[in-house]
This record gives structure tokens, sequence and C-alpha cells, in this order.
């Protein structure tokens, strides 16, 4: 069982928990892209440096997790997909067709990563496997699961929470969160959450 599973970290499916074939799985990266790619999970493995990062994922709901991510740092998937002058947003969807968009200089040196473990494991179909993002410092509905499709565009695009009331940037605001790892509800400053 997967550390978030363990954590009893809330499962969240606007489309339903989406269970895909991680061999059959590919991830299409288009748009305004010098290099447009269809990926396999073992090429996103292998043709990109891996790395480890230890970040909170925070929903707007209320409630935040700590965990060690597997996958690729956003920084490097960029320098190899390189983006061109004119994209400035990047549109996630989800095999389910979840949608949602996010700025690109939101996006940079901010350890963003596209994540396909948790502590060395797998990442859990409920968790949004075999492939999602995860932006430490925006609200949780901006890292998208199930991830089936990035674009990068010129416009921006509203998506499924955004076009529900939530805001575009999705900066965490100050306030107070439940932390998941320590069953504790405590206050947040605003941004990334690394006060715990
Ligand atoms: N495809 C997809 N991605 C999604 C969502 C969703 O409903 N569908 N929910 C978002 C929200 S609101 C949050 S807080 C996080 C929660 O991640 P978790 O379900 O892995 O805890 O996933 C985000 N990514
Ligand atoms: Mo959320």
């Amino acid at each position: 069982m997967s550390k978030l599973k363990e954590l009893k970290t809330p499962v969240f499916a606007a489309e339903g928990i989406q269970y895909l074939n991680p061999t059959d799985y590919r991830l299409k990266v288009t748009g305004l892209v010098d290099n447009p790619r269809t990926l396999s999970l073992s090429e996103l493995q292998t043709q990109f440096p891996n790395t480890t990062s230890n970040s909170r994922l925070t929903s707007v709901s209320g409630w935040s997790v700590r965990a060690n991510w597997n996958g690729i740092s956003w920084d490097a998937f960029v320098q190899l997909i390189k983006p061109k002058e004119t994209a400035r947003y990047v549109v996630f969807t989800s095999s389910g067709d979840y949608t949602t968009a996010v700025w690109l200089t939101d996006l940079a040196g901010m350890g963003a990563m596209i994540v396909w473990g948790v502590e060395g494991e797998p990442l859990e179909e409920e968790y949004g496997g075999p492939l999602r993002i995860i932006i430490p410092h925006l609200w949780g509905y901006k890292s998208c699961k199930w991830l089936s499709k990035m674009d990068f565009v010129a416009k921006y695009i509203t998506g499924y929470w955004e076009l529900r009331g939530y805001s575009h940037r999705a900066q965490i605001e100050p306030g107070e969160t439940f932390d998941v790892n320590t069953q504790k509800y405590r206050p947040i400053g605003g941004g990334e959450v690394t006060e715990f």
C-alpha cells in the first residue's frame, strides 16, 4: 500500500477514478513546442532525468499532504520539449477529460513535477496513476491526475474547477489546512506550504 493510501489521503476524481493500463498508457505533448511527443511511461522514465522531490499537495478544500514524489521535474521536462516563445499556458487534460490550464511563468522554477511514483512505489490508480502533475505552490485542482495530454497554447482555457468559480491562478492563500500526515489542523501563510 502506498504512503498516500496509508495516510488515508482524500481521493478526488471529478470524472470518476480512471483505471489505465500502465503498459498501454501514452502521454501526448502537443501544441506550441519544438519537440511534440507521444510518450509511453517507460520512455518518460528513460529519456528524461528522474528526480525525487519532497513537497506538499494542498487542496483548496482544506487539507494538505507531504510526500516524496518520484518523476521528472517540470523544469527538466520543458528543457527537452522546448515550448515556443508564443506558448503562454499549458493545458493538462486527463483521460477522463478533466482539464486545467496553468501559466508557464507560474510553473518555472517552482518545484512542479510530472509524477509516476510516491516513496518509490508506483502511483496508485486512485491518486492519478500512472501519471499526474504535482504543483506544490498552487491549489491541488491544478495537479491533474491521469494525465493524458499536455497542450502548450497561447490562449487561456477555463478548466473544470475554474468553470465552477475557483481561481484561475490558484495561488495558495493564507488560512488553515488539515495536515494529513500529522492529522492536525495548522495555519498556512500562503504559497507553497513549507512550514510543516
Ligand atoms: N483528473 C483529475 N485530476 C484532479 C482532480 C480530479 O477530479 N480529476 N482533482 C484535483 C483536486 S481538486 C485535488 S485537491 C487533487 C487531489 O489529489 P488526490 O485525489 O490524489 O488526493 O487532485 C486534483 N487533480
Ligand atoms: Mo482540491
